[in-house]
């Protein structure tokens, strides 16, 4: 069974961080994963989960199965986050949730979905680059995965005459894989009137959005990042919605994510709810209870849902001092290129525009460690690390 079993490929962004824990390096940097560090570089337990869990803890409570969607208050509270607690599809009950195994658990269970459901001959559409989980994704599930045309590397911004180009010709009842907010890994998002002509072209063709939303408040905020997708919902027509509290929660551990679907009656989300539990079912039955009580019970409490906006702000901010920093050293460092555009990404990353053969470089000479695309991960960057980071970027350009 397993002598003609080759290797897999390792995952090209898991892996960097393979190669750096192996590292002996004592000053390495990694740059790699999307991961939030606080300015001491580690990872941040927020004040807000604590006490949701210190609540928890002082209630225990015996852990039976969850339902196969999830615990009811979460999937209210990710509702009402996502859509927004007065919109049409929420009291309207056209918009079903379920709790996912993170962002790319949603992703999963939305991808076995239309699978079953979507027309035979149906392909999925992602952006050209994309979180290559994307393409992994879909592909597992079945479908033939295409890339639309997104980043324009001359511009450092979206080429949208090509994106909308493409959509303008894509059969009726593709998926198309759309980034809600912090477009990973280029930090390009689309602006309002891009997002109104996407919005009209999907609905004029019949296309089916799935909005995947793993970063909402790293932009400009909680609200103003979940627009697209109320934008989205209130456009009609079905809708998918993937969103990952990974980061925003900084639980990555936990598995903490929800897949929504918008209908178009109640009857129908019925249906579709129906049916979705049925992939959960033959998936993993049902979902872990705690991170979904964490966030549940922060999302419901006024005082702890102020702090985690206070604090979700705060790694916001920080990622925007970061990247002002970032190119305010590498003009004293680097004169002779312009790195202006990195202040106008947004999110965690930065298409930081060095090369494969660089980003080797800051690998084997400074233990350095960034996606060969160029991609380095903004919110990995401090106060501590920074003029290192920027020396040795200089010395490679
Ligand atoms: N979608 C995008 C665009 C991401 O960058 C990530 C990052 O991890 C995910 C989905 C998956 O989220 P999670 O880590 O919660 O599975
Ligand atoms: O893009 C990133 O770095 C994050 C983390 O297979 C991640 O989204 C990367 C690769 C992967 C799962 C998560």
């Amino acid at each position: 069974l397993f002598t003609a079993i080759e290797m897999a490929p390792r995952d090209p962004i898991l892996g960097i961080t393979e190669g750096f824990n192996a590292d002996q390096n004592p000053n390495k940097t990694n740059l790699g994963v999307g991961v939030y560090y606080d300015d001491n570089g580690k990872l941040p337990l927020l004040e807000c989960v604590r006490k949701a869990e210190a609540e928890l803890m002082a209630k225990l409570s015996p852990r039976g199965y969850l339902p196969i969607d999830g615990l009811a208050a979460y999937d209210k509270a990710v509702q009402e986050l996502v859509f927004g607690a007065d919109s049409a599809v929420v009291k309207e009950k056209r918009a079903v949730t379920v709790q996912a195994i993170g962002g790319t658990g949603a992703l999963k269970l939305g991808a076995d979905f239309l699978k079953r459901f979507s027309n035979d001959n149906a392909q999925v559409w992602i952006s050209d680059p994309s979180w290559e989980n994307h393409r992994a994704l879909f592909e597992s599930a079945g479908f033939t995965v295409n890339n639309y045309p997104y980043y324009d590397a001359a511009t450092r911004g979206v080429n949208f005459v090509g994106m909308m180009e493409a959509l303008n010709n894509m059969a009726s009842g593709s998926i198309v894989v759309l980034h809600a907010c912090c477009h990973n890994p280029t930090g390009a998002d689309l602006n309002h009137d891009q997002w109104t002509q996407v919005i009209e072209v999907v609905l004029k063709r019949g296309l089916i959005p799935f909005l995947d939303m793993a970063y909402q408040g790293f932009a400009d905020g909680i609200t103003e990042d979940g627009e697209v997708v109320r934008r989205f919902a209130q456009a009609g027509g079905p809708l998918f919605v993937s969103n990952s509290f990974s980061k925003s929660f900084s639980l990555y551990g936990e598995r903490v994510g929800a897949l929504s679907i918008v209908a178009a009656s109640t009857e129908e989300a019925s249906r579709v709810l129906s049916q979705l539990k049925r992939v959960v079912r033959t998936n993993y039955s049902n979902p872990p209870i705690h991170g979904g009580q964490v966030v549940a019970t922060v999302l419901a409490s006024p005082e702890l849902r102020k702090l985690w906006e206070e604090e979700l702000a705060g790694m916001r901010v920080r990622i925007r001092e970061m990247r002002q920093l970032l190119v305010k050293k590498l003009k004293e460092q680097a004169p002779a290129q312009d790195f202006d555009f990195v202040t106008k990404q947004r999110g965690m990353f930065s298409y930081s525009g060095l090369t494969k053969p660089q980003v080797e470089r800051l690998r084997d000479e400074f233990s350095i460690y960034a996606v060969d695309t160029g991609r380095i991960c903004v919110a990995a960057l401090n106060t501590k690390n920074i003029d290192a980071v920027v020396a040795a970027i200089a010395k490679v350009l």
